[in-house]
């Protein structure tokens, strides 16, 4: 061969290799999307650690930690699998913090001591890199497929400053105290709103002034999240500021007392720092991160906020009809327009607090819930109830008469010795009123499942796989 056919041969195998990569790499930007204490950290967590178990080989064979997504992962004539590794990609120039995976694995991984994932406080990125062998013939013209799958971890009660961006500080300021005057939350605001009656029209602005009215409203907001279990709590970064703290512009309240305030007054001020809230969350996070989304995982502790009783229940679906809402919304009109949600996976978390009998009806009252407040969703949507870290197992246990019941048996968090629980039935369907008569089940924090340290060790879970499969299964 002489030099100028080496030349011509190498040329084409540089454009052979640069075509290769840009059709055989694809990526996934994944939202997984829910309120706080959804279980958003610890569903990362498990997906990461089991796809890294099922990517591993160990003596010879893989672990076969998601056997729903293993299936589609069949090599042909259902032999081997086309899962040759996953690893997390190097961050490279990420201009956002990274997910730290492996220091909450390791910490949730000590057994009886395992330590859950601290409240989210900030934005956190991580990107997942599934090399898959492709299942045609054509996998061996074009070589192997790269799956990037990106994942955003945020603080849950971000999520709440979605609906607000769309409006203005009147309407909200009027929707807000109507809310804040109602029979539960008035409880939690009546210091709050006392002090709105001292106000005056044409008070002057004053940092002190709009700093204590903050406070005593994010004080009505925590008690409500604490005493009555509420979620429709906005904004959502009174209740988490994030890194930079409580900066200045936060520091507003609802008000309608001054409606045309004239500048420099308290009513402009507080009105100016409601826009420049909303063009902050919007640029810094919303438009950011959540404009490059393509799939969508909704967490729900649905357990959590039904056995919080009536008032947390509704209003837990109220804000998640109103999240729904504003991102679809969004989608048509607003800054994501032009992406495509092509499938959203609502999931109902922690479904290992009840027994596997319940665990169907979990899945129903969700799939009920969201479609009956018309919770609007784009693409295909599947309804599941997961347990991201199963930390129970079902048992049969035998009251004093001598009846067998179903329940679950596991280890509450700080205590030493093993419990059952049982929740009750759980309703397939909308809640019926009788329910709400009924004495609730207190659900507890269980310590997590006892599990090596390190990242080829799967995580046991309940039905993350069948999540993970409906999701993905288009592009393995
Ligand atoms: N038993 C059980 N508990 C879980 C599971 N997933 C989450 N939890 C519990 O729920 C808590 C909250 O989970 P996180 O993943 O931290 O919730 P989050 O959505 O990230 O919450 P924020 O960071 O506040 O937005 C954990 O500390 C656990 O106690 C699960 O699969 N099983
Ligand atoms: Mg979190």
């Amino acid at each position: 061969m002489n030099r100028f056919s080496i030349a011509l041969r190498d040329g084409i195998h540089a454009t052979l290799d640069a075509t290769n990569s840009a059709v055989n790499v694809r990526t996934l930007r994944i939202a997984v999307t829910g309120l706080s204490r959804a279980g958003k950290t610890v569903f990362l967590v498990s997906m990461i650690s089991n796809l890294m178990a099922m990517g591993r080989e160990v003596a010879g064979t893989r672990r076969n930690t998601l056997p729903e997504l293993a299936k589609l992962l069949k090599g042909e004539n259902g032999e081997g699998s086309r899962l040759i590794d996953v690893e997390i990609e190097n961050s490279g120039t990420q201009d956002f913090p990274l997910f730290d995976y492996e220091g909450l694995r390791d910490r949730l991984a000590k057994g009886a001591n395992g330590v859950w994932p601290p409240v989210t406080d900030r934005p956190a990125m991580i990107t997942l890199r599934l090399t898959l062998r492709r299942p045609s013939k054509l996998g061996q013209i074009s070589g192997n497929k790269i799956l990037r799958i990106e994942l955003l971890d945020y603080p849950g009660e971000w999520l709440l400053d979605l609906p607000l961006l769309e409006q203005s500080y009147e309407a909200w300021s009027a929707e807000t105290l109507a809310g804040l005057r109602g029979e539960i939350r008035s409880k939690f605001a009546a210091e709050f709103l006392a002090f709105l009656q001292t106000l005056q029209p044409s008070a002057p602005a004053s940092d002190k002034t709009a700093e204590h009215g903050f406070e005593l409203y994010k004080d009505a907001l925590l008690r409500s999240r604490q005493e009555a279990g509420l979620r429709w709590l906005q904004p959502g970064r009174f209740l988490m500021p994030g890194p930079e703290g409580e900066i200045p512009l936060m520091k507003f309240f609802p008000w309608t007392g001054a409606p045309s305030p004239v500048r420099g007054s308290l009513g402009a001020v507080l009105r100016d720092r409601f826009d420049a809230y909303k063009n902050l969350v919007r640029t810094s996070f919303f438009e950011k991160h959540f404009s490059r989304f393509t799939r969508q995982i909704v967490l729900v502790d649905t357990l959590g906020a039904l056995f919080a009783g009536q008032t947390a229940f509704e209003d837990t679906t109220r804000a998640l009809r109103s999240i729904g809402e504003s991102y679809a919304q969004q989608l048509e009109r607003g800054w994501i327009a032009g992406r495509k949600i092509d499938s959203v996976a609502f999931a109902a978390t922690k479904s290992d607090h009840v027994d596997d009998l319940q665990r169907e009806n979990l899945k129903g009252l969700l799939k009920c819930y969201v479609e009956a407040d018309k919770v609007p969703t784009r693409g295909r949507a599947t309804y599941h109830a997961i347990a991201a870290v199963r930390c129970t197992t079902d048992v049969d246990i035998v009251d004093t008469e001598g009846r067998s019941h179903r329940a679950v048996m596991g280890l509450p968090l700080g205590q030493t010795r093993l419990r059952p629980f049982r929740a009750g039935t759980v309703p397939a369907d909308k809640v019926p009123k009788s329910y709400w008569s009924n004495s609730y089940f207190v659900m507890p924090q269980l310590a997590p499942p006892e599990f090596p340290a390190g990242d080829a060790h799967p995580i046991e879970h309940l039905n993350l796989d069948g999540l993970l499969a409906e999701l993905l299964k288009d592009e393995l």
